[in-house]
C-alpha cells in the first residue's frame, strides 16, 4: 500500500541509498527532480551561447580550439542531463517546448553579455567555479541517474575552470590594457556569479524539502559562502580585485564576510528581464526550428528501419 511504499522510500533516503527510476517515489520528489534536472540541462544548452559568441573571434587557433571543445562539452552535459530527466518519464521534446515557451527556467547567469575575450576567461574561472561548487555535492544526490551524470560533468567542469584561470593568468602577464580587460570582466561577472546559487535561504521555497529528500545536500547560502572562500585567494593570486568593499576575512567565523547581492536584479533576470534574455531564447527557438528537418529525417529513418526489421 501507499503508506508502506512511502515508508520504504523514507528509509532508503535516511540510509543514503540511491533511488532508481523504477523505484516507487512520491510525486513531489519526481516533480522536483524533473524541474531541477531540466533547468540544469536547459542552462547547459543556453550556456553555449555567451561563449559561442567568441568562437569566430578567438585571438589564436589554440584559443579557438580550446573554446570550441569547451562549448561542445556543454552540449554533451545538456544531453546527459536530458537523458537523466527522461528516466523520470518525461520526454526531451516536451522539456524543450517548456523552455521555449518560457514555462521552465534556465540559469540567470547566461543572460549577461560577453563583451570582450577576457569574459571567456572569467566565465571559466567564476561561472564554472560556481558550477563546480554547486555540482560536486550533487554527485551524492539521492536520485541515481542525476548523481551519476554529475560525476563526469564535474570532471569536465573542473577542466573548464582551469582553462579559464590559465587564460586569465596569461592576460595578466600581458599589457596594461589586457589587465584592465580582466578587471573589467571580473567586475561585471562577480555579482551575477554569486546569484547563480539562487535566492538567500530565507527566500528559497524549495531548499528545505529538497534537502529533506537529499536531492540538494547544502543550502544556497552555504554554497555561496563556500564559493567566496574558495575564490578570494584565487583573485589574490591572479592580481584582480573583487568588486565588493565589504569583502574581508572573519577570523571568528573562519569565513570571508561579503556584501549582499542585489536580489531584485536576480528576480528581474529570472523573470525574463535580464540584458540578454530575449536574445538567448530567440536564438534557442531559431535553432530548434532550423533543426526540424534533422528530427524529421531521423524519425523517417527509424520508421524505415523498424519496417525492414518487421519484414
Ligand atoms: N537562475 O527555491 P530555490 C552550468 C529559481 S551551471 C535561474 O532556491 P532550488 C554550467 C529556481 O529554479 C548553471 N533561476 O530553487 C556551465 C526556483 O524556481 P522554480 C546551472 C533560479 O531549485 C558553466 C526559484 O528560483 N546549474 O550550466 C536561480 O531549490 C559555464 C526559487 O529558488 C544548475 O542548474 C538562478 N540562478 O535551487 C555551462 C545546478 N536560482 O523552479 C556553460 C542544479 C534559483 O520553482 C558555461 N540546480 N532559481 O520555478 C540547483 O542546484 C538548484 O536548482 C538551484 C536553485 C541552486 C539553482
Amino acid at each position: 500500500d501507499e503508506a508502506g511504499l512511502q515508508r520504504h522510500f523514507d528509509e532508503r533516503i535516511a540510509h543514503d541509498q540511491r533511488i532508481e527510476p523504477r523505484d516507487w517515489m512520491p510525486e513531489g520528489y519526481r516533480r522536483t527532480l524533473v524541474r531541477q534536472i531540466a533547468q540544469h540541462a536547459h542552462s547547459e544548452i543556453i550556456g553555449m551561447q555567451p561563449e559561442g559568441n567568441w568562437l569566430t573571434r578567438a585571438p589564436s587557433l589554440r584559443r579557438k580550439a580550446i573554446l570550441l571543445a569547451k562549448v561542445q562539452d556543454e552540449a554533451g552535459h545538456g544531453l546527459y542531463l536530458y537523458s537523466a530527466a527522461e528516466t523520470l518519464g518525461v520526454d526531451r521534446a516536451e522539456l524543450t517546448d517548456r523552455l521555449i515557451q518560457r514555462r521552465q527556467k534556465y540559469s540567470s547567469i547566461f543572460n549577461y553579455p560577453t563583451l570582450t575575450f577576457a569574459d571567456i576567461g572569467v566565465i571559466g574561472w567564476l561561472v564554472d567555479g560556481a558550477a563546480i561548487c554547486n555540482q560536486v555535492p550533487l554527485c551524492r544526490s539521492s536520485f541515481g541517474p542525476y548523481a551519476r551524470a554529475m560525476v563526469r560533468i564535474c570532471k569536465e567542469e573542473s577542466f573548464h575552470q582551469r582553462q579559464g584561470y590559465e587564460l586569465l593568468m596569461t592576460m595578466m602577464r600581458g599589457t596594461a590594457q589586457q589587465r584592465e580587460m580582466v578587471q573589467d570582466a571580473t567586475n561585471r561577472w562577480w555579482w551575477p556569479s554569486l546569484m547563480m546559487f539562487g535566492p538567500p535561504d530565507s527566500d528559497s521555497p524549495n531548499t528545505q524539502q529538497s534537502m529533506a529528500w537529499r536531492i540538494k545536500r547544502h543550502t544556497n547560502d552555504e554554497l555561496r559562502q563556500k564559493f567566496v572562500d574558495m575564490t578570494v585567494p584565487q583573485a589574490e593570486a591572479l592580481g584582480v580585485t573583487l568588486p565588493d568593499p565589504q569583502l574581508r576575512w572573519n577570523a571568528e567565523r573562519g569565513h570571508y564576510d561579503f556584501g549582499e547581492p542585489d536580489w531584485s536584479e536576480l528576480k528581474r533576470v529570472i523573470s525574463g528581464d535580464g540584458p540578454c534574455n530575449e536574445q538567448r531564447l530567440a536564438r534557442r527557438r531559431a535553432a530548434h526550428e532550423e533543426g526540424q528537418w534533422v528530427r524529421d529525417a531521423a524519425a523517417a529513418h527509424a520508421a524505415k528501419q523498424a519496417a525492414r526489421e518487421e519484414a
